[in-house]
This record gives structure tokens, sequence and C-alpha cells, in this order.
């Protein structure tokens, strides 16, 4: 096809979002010469940082790494403040980007794609929006995210409530109307754990509900020095690199000893350093076999619960607060700030919803099997419906006139994360089975969005009309994304990773946790064997993606 397209109103690419994918999206495409149409739910820019403003949120991978590495002067002229910076310092960055590179102009903002089906005979998608209006494209793109979609509180009685209510994902209020109020705050994932101390501090009471303990580590959120900011920007590309080729699109800090194979006292002291370190590369990465084997992970987990029991001063609320229920990076780690040292305030308590279940609300209170909590406001931190939320929430239907969630039913399918079988000419930027859930989420981004670039000029270049993954390339990729996670620890435990947190979802962990450094050389020998387990026009070098795998490094 010719990129300049003869049919009149049909764009090549729609994109869906304005987050860190639409942004890089847009400008990759856009400078390929593709028409480029981004279409965006929000007023502005920003996606999941634009939404999740609730007090505390900032990202719990360092900001020198999530930020973008495609513009060498973007990097250089852009300062981060704090080693996590906080959402506003992210959502503003996501803004000088779009000014800068002059991205707003593809988007529509305030407006929902509803749906889109794929039209067979003209080879295209016809995508319906919120605003009435039907727009066709060749290509049609999701950057909606992965955690983008709020999950639904599941529990009856809400609607009784009459106090104040706010979601972390959908913040709508300032800290300042907590001020002096009974407060409640349900859900302990990273969302509750970072609002909760700045929660305590100006309610009259804070009650915590939590159903699972977390294994929550100090952020050691720190003001970047200029000397750390200069030393950075000296070696970027370096460090863009190593980011790339790592297991988790995070500068690697390998290590190839086990648990056991150091004293007692040995693993002791390494723990303690790694806790001071902090971060995804801290007590849970100390040592090689902590993700693969239980006992070994046991060491790691029991090193944080003693924490745990040595800073919360009063022992039951400390044996509440200790996790018990999963071993330590089993489900993602939580980094806090003042997190368990909030437990020591006198006007903050917490309740376990696993001994004293929620049954119902009033219209002023929290009503457990155990007792009823009276409260003036909730906070509702209870995660996402993640990935195949926001997918489904498009309600594609492709070429066999099925919808992706039907197709999908009994378990996600994709080929790479990036494709589905009978989706023609549609595209997951760190979609389900990628990288993106166990990674430094930018880096997985960009590498997706340079593939996908990649993979429409090639199409461009041979004229074709059609790229679809084939149902064997995506039962392979199923099998060596299924393969991987059952060497670890993921495999054991219910979270958002298997979808596990929204009832009635199949319970299948979604993601590649082969690292991004062994994903991103696999896709570049599929992009160099001329995209085997992709038809491309009904042509592909391969059905199946065979040894590749086995053979990257
Ligand atoms: P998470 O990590 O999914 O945490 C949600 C929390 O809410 C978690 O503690 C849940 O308990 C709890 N939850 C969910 N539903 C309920 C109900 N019905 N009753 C009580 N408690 C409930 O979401 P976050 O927003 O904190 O973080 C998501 C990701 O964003 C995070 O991993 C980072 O990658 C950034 P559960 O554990 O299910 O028992």
């Amino acid at each position: 096809m010719n990129s300049t397209t003869s049919d009149a109103g049909v764009v090549d690419v729609i994109g869906v979002g304005a987050g860190f994918t639409g942004l890089y999206l847009s400008y990759r495409l856009a400078s390929a010469g593709w028409t480029f149409a981004g279409f965006e739910a929000g007023p502005s820019v920003g996606g999941t940082w634009f939404w999740n403003t609730y007090p505390g949120a900032r990202c719990d991978v360092e900001s020198i790494y999530y930020s973008y590495s495609f513009d060498e002067a973007l990097q250089q002229e852009w300062t981060w403040s704090q080693r996590f910076a906080p959402q506003a310092e992210i959502l503003g960055y996501l803004e000088h980007v779009a000014d800068r590179f002059d991205l707003r102009k593809h988007f529509t903002f305030n407006t929902r794609v509803l749906g889109a089906t794929w039209n067979e005979g003209d080879r295209l998608w016809e995508v319906r929006l919120d605003n009435g209006e039907t727009r066709r494209c060749r290509y049609l793109i999701s950057g909606a995210g992965g955690l983008s979609t709020p999950k639904e509180f599941d529990v009856p009685g809400l609607e009784n409530f009459t106090g104040l209510r706010v979601s972390t994902s959908r913040w709508n209020i300032s800290l300042d109307d907590l001020a002096g109020k009974r407060v409640a705050v349900i859900g302990t994932g990273s969302s509750g754990v970072q609002a909760i101390p700045l929660i305590a501090e100006v309610a009259e009471h804070l009650t915590v509900f939590q159903r699972t303990p977390n294994y929550v580590m100090p952020a050691r959120n720190a003001e970047l020095t200029p000397e750390q900011v200069a030393a950075v920007k000296q070696d970027y590309a370096a460090i863009r690199e190593e980011c790339r080729h790592s297991p988790g699109g995070i500068p690697d800090r390998p290590v190839t000893d086990r648990a056991f194979d150091v004293s007692d006292e040995e693993r002791r002291r390494r723990y303690e350093q790694a806790y001071e370190r902090s971060g995804f590369l801290g007590v849970g990465a100390e040592f090689v076999d902590l993700l693969t084997d239980a006992e070994a992970n046991r060491t790691a987990s029991e090193f944080i619960h003693d924490k745990i029991r040595e800073i919360v001063k009063d022992p039951a609320t400390a044996e509440l607060l200790v996790p018990k229920y999963h071993p330590l990076g089993a489900k993602r780690s939580v980094f806090g700030t003042d997190y368990y040292e909030t437990y020591n305030r006198p006007n903050v308590s917490l309740v376990s919803l696993r001994d004293e279940p929620i049954e119902t609300m009033t219209e002023n209170a929290i009503v457990t099997s155990a007792g009823s909590y009276d409260v003036d406001a909730i906070v509702l931190a209870i995660g996402f419906d993640a990935f195949t939320g926001p997918l489904y929430g498009l309600n594609l239907t492709g070429a066999s006139g099925r919808k992706l969630q039907e197709v999908w039913r009994d378990g996600i399918r994709s080929y790479l994360g990036i494709m589905a079988a009978d989706f023609p000419n549609f595209f997951m930027v760190a979609g389900p089975l990628s990288p993106a859930l166990a990674s430094n989420v930018v880096v997985s981004i960009e590498q997706a969005v340079d593939w996908i670039a990649d993979l429409l000029e090639h199409a461009r270049d041979t004229k074709a009309t059609t790229i679809e993954a084939t149902v064997e390339a995506e039962r392979e990729w199923v099998e060596i994304t299924e393969w991987t996670v059952a060497q670890t620890l993921y495999a054991t435990t219910d979270s958002w990773y298997r979808g596990s947190n929204i009832e009635g979802k199949p319970n299948t962990f979604m993601g590649y946790v082969g690292g991004v450094g062994k994903y991103r050389r696999m896709c570049t020998e599929i992009a160099k064997r001329g995209y085997p387990g992709v038809e491309i026009d009904g042509e592909t070098p391969s059905r199946t993606i065979g040894p590749i795998h086995q053979k990257i490094a």
C-alpha cells in the first residue's frame, strides 16, 4: 500500500491513547510518513500519569530509566528532580515531550474509542468513537495501557455510603478534603501504600482495610544531586543500551550465587545491604534463585517479616502486616515511604479483611463480619482490570466476526504480546504476554513501537495490505510464556499479573518473564528472518518461530 492512501478518509494508522505509548507511536509513525490519528479519552496527554493523581503517586522504577531514550537532546535537556519522581513531574515530562515534538496535533482528546470492526472486503478497520463518528484506518494500534481500566468494587453496599468516596485511579479531590475526617482506605497494593502515610497525616483517624499484606520495602526516594544528574547524562547512551539488554529494563546487577551458597550470617549481611539499596534490585534480587526456589525465597521473605516486626510497635498489628500468603517478589513488590511507621501513629488502625470480611456498607460505616467502622470518607485503592480490561474496552471485532473477548474467553493468546490471530492489522504495544508487565515499561514500549514501525515499513515496501499472526505462532508463543513463567514462583501466586484480582477472569499469567533483553533479541531475529509467524498478505517464511527462542541467549 501507499502511505498516502487513495481511499478518501482512510488514515494509515489509528492509535488509541496518548500516554507513554501513544506519544512515541505518533512521533515514530508520523516521522516515517504514515498518516496518524490518535484518540484519547482524557482531555490531555499523560495516560496513567494523567489519571493517577492520588497523594504520594510516583513510579516504582527510577525516573532516569523510566523515560524515553529515543532522542538524545530530550534526555540531555530534561532533568529529573528525584530518584522516583512524583506523578506531577512525570506528567510534566510527558507534556514537555508532546510540546517539544509537536505531538498534540496528532490527537483528538476527550474522545473514546467505543469499538472497532475489521472490514475484510476493504481490508481496513472501522473505528467507532464516542463523538458519534466512525473513522477508517489500515492499521489500528492500541496504546491503551495495561493498568488503565479501574477495577470495579466487588463488595455489595458501596452504593449505600453517602460520605466522600474517591478512587486512587480517578483521584478528583485534594488531600485537604480528607483533613479532620475519619477515612477508610481499602487496598494495600502500590497505590494504597503510597497514599496511606500522607492521608494519615491529615485524617482525624485512618482505618486501613487490608486483604492481603504485601512486602513493602523502603523506596529510599531522594533528591538527585547535580553531580548524579551530570554523571547519568554523560553516560546516558550506554545506560540506555544496558537497560535495553537487561532482564527488567533497568541496569542489571548480575548475581550468580544462590541463597544457601553462603552462611546464615553472610546472607543476612547481604540482605541488610540490599535493603538499604532498595528498588527492584534490592532484597528480592540478592541471590539468583530467589524467584525460582521457594526455600531460598523463604530466607528473603523472612528477612522482610523481621523488618516489619522491628518497625511496627504493636505486635498484633505487626503480625497482621506480615505477608504470609505469598513469596517475596512473586507479585509486584511495593516500595513505600514510612509505610509501616504509619501504623505506629495513634490515629491509624488496621483491619484484616481475611479475618473479618466486609459484609456491606451503610450510609456512614463499613460493616465487617466482626463489627462496624464509622467513616466520613472511603478511598478505594483496589487496583485495575489489567491488560485485558483496556483491550476488551475497545470492543474489537475480528475477521471471523468474533470479539477479542470471545476469542480469548478461555485464556489470553497473542504473538509476542503484539499481535492476535483473527485480528489483522491490529497491534498491541505492551500487550498481554509481552515483557511489559515485569519490566520498566518505557523500555518495552519503545522496543514494541520500533518493531511494529519496522514491520509496517516492511509491508509498505512489499505493497502488502494485511499483516496477521498465524494461529501456530500464537500457540507457540503462549507455550513459551507459560513454560518461562512455570520456572518461577510467579506461577504460584495470585495477583493482577494472573488476572486473579478480577472475579471470573481466566487465570493466565499475562507476561513474558524471560527478560526484555532476550525478548528484544528474539524480536530482532524474527524481523531479520522476514517475520516468521506473521502472514503478510497470506505469505510467511514460516508459520511458527521454530527454535528461535531456545537459540537466543
Ligand atoms: P493492586 O496492586 O492490584 O492492589 C489492589 C489492592 O486492593 C490489593 O491490596 C487488593 O487485595 C485490594 N483489593 C482489591 N479488591 C478488594 C476488595 N474487594 N476488598 C478489599 N480489598 C481489595 O493495585 P494498585 O493500584 O495498588 O497497584 C497496581 C500497580 O500499579 C502496581 O502493581 C504497580 O505496578 C503500579 P488483594 O491483594 O487482591 O487481596
